[in-house]
């Protein structure tokens, strides 16, 4: 911390928590003590962009801030509100035929779909019956800071035994989801889909089918800490296995939790770190997949939300081309592809025609050589068994960031006001991932802050140095992929890549950003744009 920077104080304590706060609930000060720090290094940061200097000990626009229900006043309201109550707690089912237990929401490993309309109130109750802390994140929107659900960020955690309720509108349309955002929370089963009905859909489809994606090891051969603990060790710690093709032709190999030679060309190379029994689709497995019913020719919109770790899916039919009309809630081109690739927290909506009989929805683990998949029924024919399913996709592949925005989402003409320059560094060898060589430390956030200000637009340069891909994801904004590309809140960035990207500086608050492999963000490939008076 720079000498002589004043220290920025919250208001009280009892201020920001009785708002929300449903019963008895005793904010841990020191724990949220994160907030109450300077800006730091803000000139040196600026020195760095051709952009206005911020000059030192300038005041953050935390979530407490008035200026946060100002801009929530601002947003459309139906008058409607959404209510929802979740029960964050231990569970335990089988599927495959492996005993799972695990953490979920309402005692079930498929978390209930939230659905609202642009402007509704939603209002979700979150009864923490958990040993420790938790929070909830709502994935893509441009939401009232103060309920962004990042603890010792935007709020202080539900600890264990307490409850809280998040209220906020909805504020456009699309499909989310929401998840816990304390480590490696959502590497469970807290987590799930939101969302949020355009009152002017221009879409024409006769049936809808929200499909959630997950690599899932909990439970069965470990848990994602014990996961996380051997990533960390890192490969240069296995004395032995210097010798092992990280690359291997004969496909990738689990070796404890750590998954080697699992390589994907579509993502530049390495796919994943981790190795997962199971893979689920809408918590289903291979042994009963799930089956969605519709008649011939109808019209399907599918809605896939990617919700794992560590595993891109490379998602379509065998056969038959799919119209996707959306990425991460936001309209793009329509555009035919024979499968588009998500990343860890990516959604695509597309449309599809029923054809007779049955219809596989494949989801491979891109690079990993496993699936999940569903089943489109028209209630004739047999069912295909899993043996004999396609194990690839190919033709014309995409991701979400290669799309194109429908116009009527593209951002204005502008200059970019600030440029924030973010290299992906780090590496398997050490497990030191970051943000340029800056390992992201949950308790000290404001260390390293990229700063900005209200009504700038930002560009924001995503450099790759590492020889791994990262989903990176922005919370409380959408941006754009240089001047025509989709309007997106997770993009993909290979190896060696660049990928830049610009949003409207148009929701104040304190707003993280990472990698959303869970691992490589729980491990420090976070930051926080920090906006500032
Ligand atoms: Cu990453």
């Amino acid at each position: 911390m720079g000498a002589g920077a004043p220290a920025i104080f919250l208001p009280s304590q009892a201020a920001i928590f009785s708002k929300d706060s449903i019963m008895t609930h005793q904010p841990n000060r020191r724990s949220f003590l994160g907030l109450c720090v300077a800006t730091t290094a803000v000139a040196a940061l600026a020195a760095c962009t051709p952009t206005p200097r911020i000059e030192a000990g300038a005041a953050r626009i935390l979530p407490t801030d008035p200026i946060i229900a100002t801009y929530e006043g601002r947003r459309a309201s139906t008058g409607k509100t959404v209510s929802q109550s979740l029960t964050a707690g231990p569970l335990s089912t089988t599927r495959a035929g492996r005993d799972i237990s695990t953490w979920g929401y309402n005692g079930s490993l498929v978390a209930p779909t939230l659905r609202g309309t642009v402007g509704d109130q939603l209002k979700v109750t979150v009864d923490n019956k958990l040993t420790e802390s938790t929070s909830i994140h709502w994935h893509g929107l441009a939401m009232r800071n103060d309920a962004d659900g990042v603890p010792g960020l935007t709020q202080e955690g539900i600890g264990a035994g307490t409850n809280y309720r998040y209220d906020f509108k909805l504020p456009h349309p699309g499909t989310y989801w929401y998840h816990s955002h304390v480590e490696m929370q959502r590497e469970r089963a807290l987590y799930g889909a939101l969302i949020i009905d355009d009152p002017q859909e221009p879409l024409a489809y006769d049936k809808e089918w929200v499909i959630v994606l997950d690599d899932w090891m909990d439970g069965v051969t470990g848990t994602p800490d014990d996961v996380l603990k051997e990533l960390s060790g890192g490969m240069g710690n296995m004395g032995g296995m210097g010798g092992m093709d990280h690359g291997g032709a004969d496909g990738p190999m689990a070796m404890g939790h750590m998954l080697m030679g699992a390589t994907s060309d579509f993502l530049g190379g390495d796919a994943g770190d981790a190795a997962y029994p199971l893979h689920l689709f809408n918590g289903t497995s291979a042994e009963k997949p799930e089956t969605f019913t519709a008649k011939q020719g109808e019209r399907i919109r599918l809605r896939v939300i990617n919700a794992a770790g560590d595993t891109a899916y490379r998602f379509g039919i065998p056969n038959q081309k799919l119209t996707v009309t959306h990425t991460d809630g936001f309209p793009v081109e329509h555009t035919e592809v024979d499968a588009i690739v998500l990343g860890m927290g990516e959604r695509i909506d597309a449309l599809l025609t029923v054809g007779e009989g049955y219809t596989p929805v494949l989801a491979l683990a891109e690079g990993k050589a496993q699936m999940a998949y569903g089943l489109l029924s028209t209630g004739s024919g047999t069912i295909p068994a899993r043996a004999d399913l396609p194990t690839a996709l190919t033709g014309k592949v995409v991701d979400g960031g290669q799309l194109t925005a429908d116009p009527s989402v593209n951002l204005a003409a502008k200059t970019p006001d600030r440029v924030h320059e973010l290299r992906l560094t780090g590496g398997m060898m050490s497990y030191d991932w970051g943000i340029n060589g800056h390992r992201f430390d949950m308790a000290n956030p404001f260390e390293n802050t990229f700063d900005l200000r209200e009504g700038e637009r930002v560009e924001v340069k995503f450099v790759n140095d590492t020889e791994m891909w990262h989903p990176m994801h922005i919370h409380g904004h959408t941006f754009q992929i240089g001047d025509t590309g989709a309007r997106k809140d997770t993009v993909i960035v290979r190896p060696q890549e660049t990928v830049t990207v610009r949003f409207d500086a148009d929701n104040p608050g304190q707003w993280l950003f990472h990698c959303h492999n869970a691992y490589h963000a729980e491990r420090g490939m976070m930051g926080v744009f920090s906006y500032v008076n």
